[in-house]
């Protein structure tokens, strides 16, 4: 059955992403809506609306309003049927996408809001913790002999891996040097050709650490919860 799905959001690049990745990789439509374009209201007054007050949710069929990243993602791998059906590996994937997600916190909000001495504050603050998460990625993907995180095609742990991977080199780029393995992995997702051509066509973000915005159809808009 084909659902009509809207996925609502900010002006941010983070806990949409990896919803976003895993419906390009599967070849789903949905529509990407700005809160205040869906709302037709300031983040302020539609915050109450939303079943768990925070962004992405996922709206299906006009009906269903799905909250939290990783519900929204498990939603996508049942109706694609890309979920992992073997409890282990299931469990273990699992473990993957949550370890990946705990990256969330303080690394997305630093990329996308933090500047100036503030952003390199975070950024020595938090280096050692990615680094050590970095090296518990690295391990599970070596230890797994595959091509992903559980096998030779991607699931929604290795989207939500990516997607924190991605963002850190924004934050430091030699930060996966010493992780070839984790390099390869963001090459081996980087060059699905779904994912490219969303990568590729996706808003840039720019100005990170000085004034961060995203280039939406050419024009710059400063990142945030804000309608500009
Ligand atoms: N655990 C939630 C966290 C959602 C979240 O932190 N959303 C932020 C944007 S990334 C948000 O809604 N911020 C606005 C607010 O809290 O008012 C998830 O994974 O979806």
């Amino acid at each position: 059955m084909k659902h009509k799905l809207e996925l609502i959001y900010f002006k941010m690049r983070a806990l949409a992403e990896a919803p976003r990745l895993l419906m390009h990789y599967t070849e789903l439509d949905y529509d990407y809506i700005m809160s205040w374009d869906y709302y037709d209201k300031d983040w302020s007054e539609a915050k109450p609306l939303v079943p768990f007050r925070q962004l992405p949710m996922l709206v299906v069929d006009k009906k269903h309003e799905i909250c939290q990243s990783i519900s929204i993602l498990t939603f996508i791998e049942n109706i694609t049927g890309t979920n992992i059906t073997d409890p282990i590996l299931n469990a273990k994937a699992n473990a993957v996408m949550l370890s990946a997600q705990e990256l969330f916190l303080p690394l997305n909000p630093t990329i996308n809001f933090a500047v100036g001495d503030r952003f390199k504050k975070k950024r020595e603050d938090m280096i050692p913790f990615l680094t050590s998460r970095f090296e518990d990625l690295d391990r599970a993907l070596k230890d797994n002999d595959a091509k992903f995180f559980i096998d030779d095609t991607p699931h929604a742990c290795d989207f939500t891996v990516f997607h924190h991977l991605d963002l850190s080199k924004l934050l430091d780029l030699t930060l996966l040097n010493k992780f070839p393995r984790l390099e390869k992995f963001l090459q081996d997702i980087m060059s699905i050709q779904t994912v490219k051509s969303y990568l590729d066509a996706r808003p840039k973000l720019v100005d990170v650490s000085i004034e961060p915005k995203l280039i939406i159809d050419g024009v710059a808009h400063p990142t945030g919860v804000k309608k500009t």
